[in-house]
C-alpha cells in the first residue's frame, strides 16, 4: 500500500482534503512521520489521478428502450455524468486505496453469486443473483451522489427500491437496524490488510436504520448505464444511498442482516469521529478535515481543474428524506 508519496502539483488545491485512503488515524501518523524525520508536505494529500486517455463526448445518456426508467427519478436538468469517467474513479477498497482500481477489481469473482439475508426475519432467504433480477423488476433511477471526500457525480442506476427486500422477508419487530456485508476473500482482494496503527476491519459493512432502508430511495443496484454493474461499481449489487455519503453503500453485497442493535460498520470502526454512522450529505457539518460545503464534479481532466458547486442538504433529497431526522 502506498502511504507516502511526493505531493503533485495539482494536489496543492485540494491539500485540506485528505481521502479516506489515509484511513490510518492521520494524527498518528503525523506524528509517526515527525518522529521519523518526515514532514508533513511529503504526505499524500490525494488520492485523484486524472481520468487520462478517455475522451468522452458529453452526449447525453439514453436509456435503452428495454428499460423502464422510475418518473420520480427522471434525468431532468442533471447532467450524467459520462460513463467513461464514473467507471474510472473508483473507491473499493479491497483492490487498493487508490481511485485507478478498475482492473485490480476484474479480480472479482462473481459467478454463482449468492446473496443471504437472515437475521430478525419471518422468511429468511438466500437469493443468487439471477433469482433477485428476477424477483424483483428492475427500474432505473438516476441519482446524484456525492462521496465524503467532496466530489459528486450524477449515474444512472438499475435495480429495485430496497423496501421490495423488507417486504419479501418480512423483519420481526425486534428489527430495528439492517447490516449489509461485502464480498471479501484475502487470496484474492489485493487491498491493505493492516495499517501500522490497526487491523482493517474486513469485510466492508454498512448499515441502516431499518426506516432508512424502507424509505423509497434507498436502492439495491445491480446496474449503471442500462448494462449490469461493471466489477469495480461494486458487482453485482451494491447499496445505493443518494442522501449520504457514498461510503455508505456497499459494494458487491453477500449477506444482509436484521438486528436489533446498531452494527459495527468498517469506517465507523476505522475513525468513528470521522466517519459516523448517520453520514447523511450536509454542507454545514464540515467533516474534520475540511469544509463539505461545496464539491467537485467528476470532469475530464485532473481534479483540481473540475468544476465546484454548491453542496446541497442531504444532496437534494430532503423531500423524501429530512423527516427520518427529526
Ligand atoms: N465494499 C466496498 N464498498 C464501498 C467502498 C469500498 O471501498 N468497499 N467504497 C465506498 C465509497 S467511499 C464510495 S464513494 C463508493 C464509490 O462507488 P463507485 O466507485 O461505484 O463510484 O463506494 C462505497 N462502497
Ligand atoms: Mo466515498
Amino acid at each position: 500500500m502506498t502511504l507516502i508519496k511526493v505531493s503533485q502539483i495539482w494536489d496543492i488545491p485540494d491539500r485540506q482534503i485528505t481521502p479516506e485512503s489515509v484511513f490510518m488515524n492521520r494524527r498518528k501518523l503525523l506524528k509517526g512521520l515527525m518522529g521519523a524525520g518526515i514532514t508533513a508536505s511529503l504526505l499524500p494529500l490525494t488520492a485523484c489521478r486524472t481520468t487520462g486517455e478517455s475522451n468522452s463526448t458529453l452526449s447525453p445518456y439514453q436509456t435503452p428502450e428495454s428499460i423502464i426508467q422510475n418518473p420520480e427519478f427522471p434525468q431532468g436538468d442533471l447532467q450524467i455524468t459520462p460513463q467513461s469517467l464514473s467507471s474510472q474513479y473508483n473507491n473499493f477498497y479491497e483492490f487498493g486505496t487508490t481511485k485507478s482500481i478498475q482492473q485490480a477489481a476484474q479480480a472479482l469473482p462473481t459467478e454463482n453469486w449468492k446473496v443471504e439475508v437472515g437475521g430478525l426475519v419471518k422468511n429468511p432467504q438466500t437469493y443468487d443473483i439471477d433469482d433477485l433480477r428476477k424477483t424483483f423488476d428492475l427500474e432505473e433511477r438516476v441519482y446524484r451522489f456525492r462521496c465524503v471526500e467532496a466530489w459528486a457525480m450524477v449515474v444512472p442506476w438499475l435495480g429495485f427500491p430496497m423496501r421490495k427486500l423488507i417486504e419479501a422477508v418480512e423483519p420481526t419487530s425486534e428489527a430495528k437496524f439492517v447490516r449489509f456485508t461485502s464480498w471479501y476473500d484475502k487470496e484474492i482482494s489485493t487491498g491493505p490488510s493492516w495499517s501500522p496503527f490497526s487491523n482493517i476491519p474486513w469485510p466492508y459493512t454498512e448499515g441502516l436504520r431499518i426506516e432508512e432502508m424502507a424509505n423509497e430511495l434507498a436502492f439495491f443496484a445491480t446496474g449503471i448505464y442500462g448494462k449490469d454493474l461493471p466489477k469495480q461499481h461494486g458487482a453485482p449489487i451494491r447499496q445505493v444511498i443518494p442522501w449520504k455519503y457514498g461510503f455508505k453503500g456497499a459494494k458487491s453485497i453477500v449477506k444482509i442482516d436484521f438486528l436489533d442493535t446498531q452494527p459495527a460498520t468498517f469506517w465507523n470502526t476505522i475513525d468513528a469521529n470521522e466517519y459516523d454512522f448517520e453520514a447523511n450529505v450536509n454542507p454545514d457539518k464540515p467533516h474534520p478535515r475540511w469544509s463539505q460545503a461545496t464539491e467537485r464534479v467528476i470532469s475530464e481532466g485532473a481534479p483540481f481543474t473540475w468544476p465546484r458547486q454548491p453542496t446541497l442538504p442531504y444532496n437534494g433529497y430532503g423531500e423524501w428524506v429530512a423527516h427520518l431526522y427529526g
